[in-house]
């Protein structure tokens, strides 16, 4: 039986020393083995003093072994526990990578805040820029509407100022006719009244200009009894002045109205040109031997200017049917149609050798002249004769006929016509018996006119006795 016991004891040492000296439990062996002989050594490293037991039953070897210590700390503990160490410690790597990243997400998470707030502020912005287009764009609207409604008015108001013009313009081809009709009438008349004085012998009727000439100007088919009537179609009475210069059909702006320069009196246009003046308008002239001053208009882009006009027709603005008085003195708009007096003419032509340009132009807008060499009238006490030089030009010469010829008017016949020539014409000029130009006659619209007498603003050598010029201007200036 000791056997037994002493086989057991080595064989648990031994299973202790395998497990490791570090336990208290063997360091309580060793202290008995130090105690123990040296000789036994060859026996056995440990003496086990087990107390003796009485063995009364048979030994039972255990298959299953002791059961483990739950306190004792094995090495498989060991490696577990450094096991989760180092997965703590990857967790806390893993935990700090976290964190980091986190608080990259935070800083982000701030920057996207303040981005965020200015995006609200610019949105903000946008929809207050939004709010104030919209109002604009009302306001526009509005604006428009505005127009609109004014156009709409204007527009009313042409139309009817145009159903007014189209009224007024039958009422005066109604009048026209009138007038028409009672020339013919009067003619009559006068006519029956000369045959009850037993003067049925005399030539009623002047002879006809026989000049026919070569080319009648274009867009002459127009025959029409229309009279006193400018280009645009507005009637003026008869006579009258007008409100407002009408647009000058030679090109020649009108000066606005009293714009008389401050300097002068001037003796004639030429002496204003030479004293610097260069725009054509009306100035004040003096002729030399004369105290009356003289309102008229000087020409200065003609020719090198220096021109004063003494007779101009454009419009049918004003009546040339007129006395002997009126046309001594002159009448008429200066910067219109006038007629600036024979007094006047006469005055100004005798202060030196003077030269006359005779300006035309037709209803196609051609201009045409005739210049004479020489100008000047004789006193009154000798009809203010008409004195020329020679002619050159390209309208031709219709009015050397007329040279050495005394003026007559309807209440003074000096005409070489055995009837008054003023009478047919309806003007007042030098007559012959009557004459190849009427320039004083009747401004009719159009060209070609239909008339009992040849009583329009004809020059024979352009256009005929039957064909009215649209405009025509009379100017002398000193010979070069
Ligand atoms: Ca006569």
């Amino acid at each position: 039986m000791r056997g037994v016991t002493w086989c057991m004891g080595t064989m648990l040492y031994l299973c202790i020393s395998l497990l490791g000296k570090s336990h208290s439990g063997t360091e309580l062996l060793h202290s008995r083995q130090r105690r123990a002989p040296a000789d036994d050594s060859k026996k056995c490293s440990y003496t086990f003093l087990m107390p003796q037991q009485k063995i009364t039953g048979p030994i039972c070897a255990s298959a299953t072994g002791p059961e483990p210590d739950k306190d004792r700390v094995t090495r498989m503990d060991i490696s577990d526990v450094r096991e989760i160490l180092s997965k703590q410690r990857r967790e806390i790597e893993m935990l700090q990578l976290v964190a980091d990243v986190d608080g990259n997400l935070v800083n982000e998470m701030k920057l996207l805040r303040k981005e965020s707030r200015n995006m609200n502020s610019r949105v903000t912005q946008l929809y207050m820029q939004l709010l104030h287009e919209i109002i604009r764009k009302r306001d526009n609207s509005l604006e428009l509407a505005q127009l609109e409604n004014r156009v709409l008015n204007v527009t009313t108001e042409m139309l009817r100022l145009a159903s007014r013009y189209k009224e007024l313009e039958m009422r005066f081809a109604g009048l026209a006719g009138t007038v028409n009709n009672q020339s013919v009438l009067i003619a009559a008349l006068e006519e029956r009244c000369l045959r009850g004085y037993g003067r049925q012998d005399l030539p009623a009727v002047p002879p006809l200009v026989q000049v026919v000439p070569e080319s009648i100007p274009a867009n002459n088919n127009r025959f029409t009894n229309e009279i006193q009537r400018d280009n645009n179609n507005r009637a003026f009475p008869r006579g009258s002045r007008m409100d407002t210069p009408t647009p000058d059909p030679l090109g020649i702006p009108p000066p606005p109205q009293g714009t008389l320069t401050a300097d002068g009196p001037f003796k004639d246009c030429s002496q204003v040109r030479q004293a610097g003046h260069s725009t054509s308008g009306m100035y004040l002239l003096k002729a030399e031997g004369s105290d009356r001053l003289i309102q008229a208009w000087c020409e200065h882009k003609l020719d090198n200017g220096g021109w004063t006009v003494f007779q101009r027709r454009k419009d049918g603005s004003v009546n040339f049917f007129r006395n002997w008085e009126n046309y001594k003195k002159g009448f008429g708009n200066i910067d219109g149609e006038h007629w600036l007096g024979l007094e006047n003419i006469y005055n100004l032509a005798k202060q030196g050798d003077y030269k006359l340009l005779v300006e035309l132009e037709d209803w196609v807008g051609k201009k045409v002249y005739a210049e004479y060499s020489s100008f000047h009238l004789e006193p009154e006490s000798e009809g203010f004769r008409l004195r020329l030089g020679t002619y050159q030009g390209n309208a031709g010469d219709s009015l050397t006929s007329h040279n050495g010829k005394p003026f007559t008017t309807l209440d003074r016949d000096k005409d070489a016509f055995t009837g008054n020539c003023a009478h047919f014409h309806k003007g007042g000029w030098w007559y012959n018996a009557c004459g190849q130009t009427n320039l004083n006659g009747v401004w009719y619209s159009g060209g070609v006119y239909r008339s009992k007498f040849q009583d329009g603003i004809f020059w024979a050598e352009y256009g005929g006795g039957y064909y009215s010029l649209k405009s025509v201007r009379m100017m002398i200036r000193p010979i070069d």
